[in-house]
């Protein structure tokens, strides 16, 4: 008896590691928190904000390009940076229809990676500087401040077929808007909160040039004024100079305001997609209320924009911390103690392909 008992006093806490371990693949699926890097790359944020902000006083159009960045990588394989790699034939996410050539914001991708890679090597991921840089460009066009969760993973697969599979397009129905966000965990709701981005930005003619032409859309599209379409169709004759773009908040466009909101029901949405949002009642009612509270509609999409970038993403020892945000790791342990023994001059000295 006492010696059986005092064999099992052994096992059991041999028994107790072993369910523990067996359990470590759902206990140890590590989150995003705030400040992830606080103690391994103190200044990163700040680094990306600098990048961001240097950027934008050139341009205050990147702004908008970095949040579109921002949801176009969450949407493909999650919030892994996949949308920043190139492919040598061409057939990466950001070469796909709805991102090329519209797409914007790499270089500022590229330039926030350079100055934290200085500082701290092969510790910030790409895909969360561009979490970071989405939260820096909706600082400097609006009136909200946010605190993002980051320790995202870079991921190595970047399919052009992905992004055509689920990136929505200014064509959809309310239906297969609703569905592709679903997908995405998020509700028709959330969908109408994050859209409010299009307070801000461009876009060419490619995106509305059916329905000011055409309208040969699937439901007869009775969204758009006449004297808005006039306009619109002088600026984009039926065969567009590819180069043209228009802002897609005329009112305010550089401001990440809710005038968005307030245009919709004037029929001054630009896309057919945009205008969908006020076919459903409840989400019309959605609509109406972000149109009359600027503070409401600020907050949720502050937390939308948190709820994007958790979108599948990959962390703890998952993917990689990418050394150059546009390619894979292709580098041995010997290489990586020559790139932190810093007798690598460059980058590319290194990534050899
Ligand atoms: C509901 C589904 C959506 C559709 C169908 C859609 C479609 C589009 C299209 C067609 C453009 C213009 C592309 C071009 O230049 O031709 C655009 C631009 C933009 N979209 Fe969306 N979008 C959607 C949702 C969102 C969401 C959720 C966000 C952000 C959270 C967003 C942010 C932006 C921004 C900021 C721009 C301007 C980009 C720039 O100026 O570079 N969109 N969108
Ligand atoms: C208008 O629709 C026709 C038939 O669907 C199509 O062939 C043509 O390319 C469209 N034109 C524009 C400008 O979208
Ligand atoms: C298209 O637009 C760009 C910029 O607006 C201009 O430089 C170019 O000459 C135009 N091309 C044609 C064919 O009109
Ligand atoms: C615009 O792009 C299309 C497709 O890439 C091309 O066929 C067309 O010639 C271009 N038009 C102009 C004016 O450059
Ligand atoms: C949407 O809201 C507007 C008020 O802006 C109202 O006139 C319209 O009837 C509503 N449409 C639907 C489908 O609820
Ligand atoms: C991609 O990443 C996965 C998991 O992180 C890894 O197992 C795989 O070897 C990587 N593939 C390439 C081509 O780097
Ligand atoms: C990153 O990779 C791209 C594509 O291979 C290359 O053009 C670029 O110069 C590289 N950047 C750095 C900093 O090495
Ligand atoms: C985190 C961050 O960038 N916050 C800034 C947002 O913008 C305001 C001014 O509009 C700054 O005071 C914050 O520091």
């Amino acid at each position: 008896m006492a010696s059986s008992s005092s064999r099992l006093a052994g096992v059991a806490p041999l028994l107790l590691t072993a369910v523990l371990c067996l359990q470590l693949p759902t206990v140890s699926r590590a989150q995003l928190q705030v400040g992830f890097y606080e103690k391994t790359c103190p200044d990163a944020e700040t680094l990306v904000r600098q990048a961001v902000a240097a950027a934008f006083a050139k341009n205050n159009g990147i702004a908008a390009g970095l949040i579109r960045l921002h949801f176009h990588d969450c949407f493909v394989r999650g919030c892994d940076a996949s949308v920043l790699l190139v492919s040598a034939n061409g057939m990466a996410e950001r070469d796909a229809m709805p991102n090329k050539p519209s797409l914007r914001g790499f270089e500022v991708i590229d330039a926030a990676k350079a100055a934290v890679e200085k500082s701290c090597p092969l510790t910030v991921s790409c895909a969360d500087i561009i979490a970071f840089a989405a939260r820096d460009s909706i600082n400097l066009t609006g009136q909200i401040v946010y605190q993002v969760p980051s320790g995202r993973r870079d991921g190595n697969i970047s399919l052009m077929k992905d992004a055509d599979e689920n990136l929505p397009l200014p064509t959809f129905t309310l239906q297969q808007l609703i569905h592709l966000f679903a997908k995405k965990t998020l509700t028709a709701e959330e969908m109408v909160t994050l859209v409010g981005a299009h307070t801000i930005g461009r876009s060419f003619c490619s995106s509305f040039l059916s329905r000011i032409w055409n309208n040969t859309n699937p439901i007869v599209d009775e969204g758009l004024s006449s004297g808005y379409a006039k306009l619109l169709r002088s600026l984009c004759p039926s065969t567009p100079n590819n180069s043209t773009t228009t802002v897609i908040d005329p009112s305010t466009p550089t401001v990440l305001d809710n005038n968005y909101y307030k245009l919709l029901p004037l029929n001054l949405g630009l896309f057919f997609s945009d205008n969908q949002l006020r076919t459903n009642a409840a989400l019309n009612a959605s609509v109406n209320t972000f149109a009359d509270s600027e503070a409401l509609w600020n907050e949720k999409f502050w937390k939308g924009m948190i709820k994007m970038g958790n979108i599948e993403v990959l962390t703890g020892t998952q993917g990689e911390i990418r050394l150059n945000c546009s390619v894979v790791n292709k580098i041995t342990g010997m290489e990586m103690a020559h790139y932190y023994s810093g007798s690598a001059s460059s980058v590319d000295e290194i990534v050899t392909s």
